[in-house]
């Protein structure tokens, strides 16, 4: 490969991604009602700290200068998320029009600078409301009040907004929000909001099915309120099977277990293929969650893309003849050394990035639909000396992704686009402030100050040449 050419191509989507939670703060302003993140965040031992996103990034009153430092990184594509508690205080009916302004302000500002929006309608940030009026996603009828929420916004912001995402990772919000238990004393509570303890796992399974219905119905309300044509998909964050060694019986084995790793055959394939993975189903049995006539066709709405979001792997391997082990495929677990960046889950595996756009063209056969990572990046051990932050751990590991996601478009697969996570240090949900994913250095002892680190300018240099530096 010549090393000068834009192996991306000309029309490759570089972008950064952010979250409501997780940036804005003001959470009492403007008419914003708290959300499932507020209460939770609040509850003792809930986030490291005790930290929550009262405050956050103050995103809220400093987006002008923070759109300035995605002109000076040379994107033209900024992915946030919407509040819903800033729209619809109370989860549903009257609209808080001062919530629907700040995002018309904030969208308005990245047009302004050729920046393209992709807005993401849900990022785990409910209103409390819904919490306390039917228990959020327990409820079937979360999923109306989303897509209702989902054509107001539409309705308001249409007209310049044309790239929307339903939902973000049901995985965490749902598998990760509600946990099997104790229901009277509600332990072990759950890592992420509304951290409800349920009584069975069909429980967990029948809320992420109304999380799959909301993207459904939500898809439906876009395409009816857009003022526009416009672009419509769901992010996910799949766990990726990644052979030990490339070779085809170990490839094999990878493709045998995608269907059957993490939520995947209950999350991607009902919204990718129409139907729940038969050996998923078969595995939870009675914990199945039940599907109304009509449901399936509802969560499998065409789109115009998928958002995959990937930060790890996990390794397999053929399995051994005559083991009696009838899954297709053997874990390899990773050793105590393996390497890690600063968060338990974030082993570096950059044959993930290529892995997981393989997979969805090739295993689940939607070698149809493009493909934009619309989150990819680290958290690192980042420190502040005489004001520059030299993260070359965060340079390394981006790298290393970046150079897969070349191998994917150079071998052809549909990959159209790469969000960096994260623009800015932020609140990482359970671990507060005690975690830095963003390539600006957030100085939380000094008035919030940002201060770009080494991957930003590493970042801004890939994106001006259009290819891994
Ligand atoms: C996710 C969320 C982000 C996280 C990031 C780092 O993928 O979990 O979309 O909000 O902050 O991934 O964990």
């Amino acid at each position: 490969m010549n090393l000068t050419e834009r192996s991306f191509g000309q029309t490759f989507t570089w972008g950064v991604a952010t979250s409501a939670y997780q940036i804005e703060g003001a959470v009492a302003e403007g008419g914003r009602s708290p959300s499932v993140w507020d209460h939770f965040s609040q509850l003792e031992g809930a986030v490291l700290n005790g930290d929550t996103g009262a405050v956050a990034c103050d995103h809220y009153h400093r987006y002008l200068d923070d759109i300035q430092l995605m002109v000076q990184l040379g994107v033209k594509h900024y992915r946030f998320s919407i509040a819903w508690s800033r729209i619809m205080p109370e989860g549903r009916g009257p609209v808080n029009e001062a919530g629907v302004d700040f995002y018309r302000r904030l969208v308005d500002g990245l047009l302004d600078h050729g920046i393209t929006p992709h807005a993401t309608l849900f990022h785990w940030d409910s209103p409390q409301a819904l919490e306390d009026r039917y228990g959020s996603w327990r409820s079937r009828e979360m999923a109306q009040d989303f897509a209702d929420y989902a054509g107001v916004v539409v309705g308001r912001l249409g007209d310049r907004v044309t790239h929307w995402i339903t939902l973000n990772e049901i995985f965490c919000f749902i598998h990760m929000g509600y946990g099997v238990g104790d229901v009277l004393t509600q332990q072990p509570r759950p890592p992420h909001a509304p951290g409800t303890v349920v009584e069975r796992l069909q429980e967990v399974w029948q809320a992420s099915h109304h999380a799959l219905l909301a993207h459904g119905w939500g898809c439906q309300a876009i395409r009816a309120a857009s003022p526009q044509p416009c672009q419509v998909s769901l992010v996910d964050n799949p766990m990726v099977p990644v052979p030990m060694i490339e070779s085809p019986e170990h490839i094999e084995a990878a493709k045998n277990a995608f269907e059957l790793v993490g939520t995947n055959g209950g999350v991607i394939w009902p919204v990718l293929t129409g139907r729940y993975s038969e050996k998923l189903l078969a595995q939870l049995g009675e914990e199945a969650p039940e599907i109304l006539p009509g449901d399936l066709e509802t969560i499998h709405q065409p789109l115009d893309s998928f958002g995959f979001n990937v930060y790890s792997g996990c390794y397999v391997r053929a399995v051994e003849a005559g083991s009696g082990n009838d899954a297709g495929f053997e874990w390899v677990d990773l050793p105590k050394g393996y390497p890690r960046m600063h968060m338990p889950w974030l082993q570096v595996v950059p044959e993930a990035m290529y892995w997981g756009v393989r997979h969805v063209g090739e295993t689940l056969g939607r070698g149809d639909l493009p493909i934009f990572v619309t989150e990819n990046g680290c958290a690192a051990q980042d420190e502040l000396r005489d004001g520059a932050v030299w993260d070359t751990d965060r340079i390394f590991y981006l790298r290393q992704y970046l150079r897969a996601a070349e191998r994917a478009v150079a071998e052809g697969f549909p990959l159209r686009g790469y969000f960096l996570w994260s623009l800015l240090d932020n609140f990482e949900w359970a671990y507060g402030y005690g975690r830095r994913f963003g390539i600006v250095y957030l100085d939380y002892e000094d008035d919030l100050k940002r201060v770009p680190k080494a991957s930003f300018d590493w970042y801004r240099e890939c994106v001006r040449q259009g290819r891994v530096v």
